[in-house]
């Protein structure tokens, strides 16, 4: 079943209920900010003291960061314009009583004419179902190249951060985004401070272990990875979350960020697919 509901003061979601899977997916955005298994686990993060108001950022589930991953484009707003810009939403097709697609489309408009100039479509299209399917497609309606950076900002729910053990980015290089530094990863990632890092040459699975709970995400189009968790002093000073809140949850980013870089030709598409299960 797939209902558009609205809060009070409005804000637009799409609620999708099938066999495997409850979501909710924000208009503004096309912002998945629940997504939960019919067995009870509840995967993506969300703040308490989390906005739904037009304009502001949700704070927790899926943030798309598009065109820009980041704050490094002075003309830009931080991660971009897309998580704060009303998507169309396309329609939902269920592929059998358990999955459900579900598509939204974002274009290049006045606004973002004006921060950035080109012609765009941007594709978001969802699959729920037992496992969590998002495809970032980016076409470029324009007559010149543009260059992206963008960023699939999940936030997982944990246990509790030092349950928290994070595989499959071992001897990989990264952008210690706190240092500036390059450095290489050692082991396996695990938290005891605030961690803000950009992984190059990610082309394998990365599991998010939690206990005796995995969660296992597999990126196409995809070479690079942020991991991010703002500890005691960054996550009290941050929006729209509870001073506490970074013992709940951790962001793993499927991203083109830094030199994964992409340029998009005239009348070309790219894609960014993420598969968490
Ligand atoms: O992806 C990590 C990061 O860029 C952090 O540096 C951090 O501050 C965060 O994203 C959240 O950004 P936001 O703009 O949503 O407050």
């Amino acid at each position: 079943m797939v209902t558009l509901k609205k809060f009070d003061n409005g804000f637009a979601y799409i609620e999708i209920q099938n066999l495997n899977a409850v979501a909710k997916i924000a208009l503004q955005g096309a912002h998945i900010f629940e997504y939960k298994r019919s067995n009870g686990e509840d995967i993506l993060w969300l703040s308490d003291k989390s906005d739904f108001e037009e304009g502001k950022a949700i704070r927790g589930g899926v943030p798309i960061c598009w065109p820009r991953f980041g704050s490094f484009d002075s003309a830009l707003p931080p991660h971009g314009f897309a998580r704060t810009m009303l998507f169309t939403f396309l329609g939902a097709k269920e592929i059998d009583e358990g999955r459900t697609v579900v598509s939204f489309k974002l274009q290049d408009n006045p606004q973002s004419r004006e921060i950035w100039e080109y012609k765009f479509e941007l594709e978001v299209n969802f699959i729920i179902g037992d496992t969590l399917e998002i495809e970032l497609k980016t076409t470029n309606k324009d007559d010149k190249e543009f260059m992206i950076t963008q960023a699939l900002h999940s936030y997982f729910n944990v246990s509790e951060i030092n349950n928290v053990k994070i595989l499959g980015l071992e001897d990989k290089p990264y952008l210690d985004t706190l240092t500036n530094k390059e450095e290489l990863q050692k082991g396996e990632i695990f938290f005891d401070k605030e961690v803000d890092r950009v992984y190059q040459d990610v082309k394998n699975e990365i599991v998010l272990a939690d206990n005796l709970k995995e969660l296992h995400l597999n990126a196409v189009g995809s070479s690079s990875a942020i991991v991010w968790n703002p500890w005691i002093d960054k996550c009290a000073r941050m929006s729209a979350m509870d001073k506490e809140a970074y013992r709940e949850f951790v962001c793993i980013e499927s991203a083109n960020a830094q030199e994964d870089f992409r340029i998009v030709c005239a009348g070309e598409s790219h894609a960014l697919n993420l598969t968490i299960e």
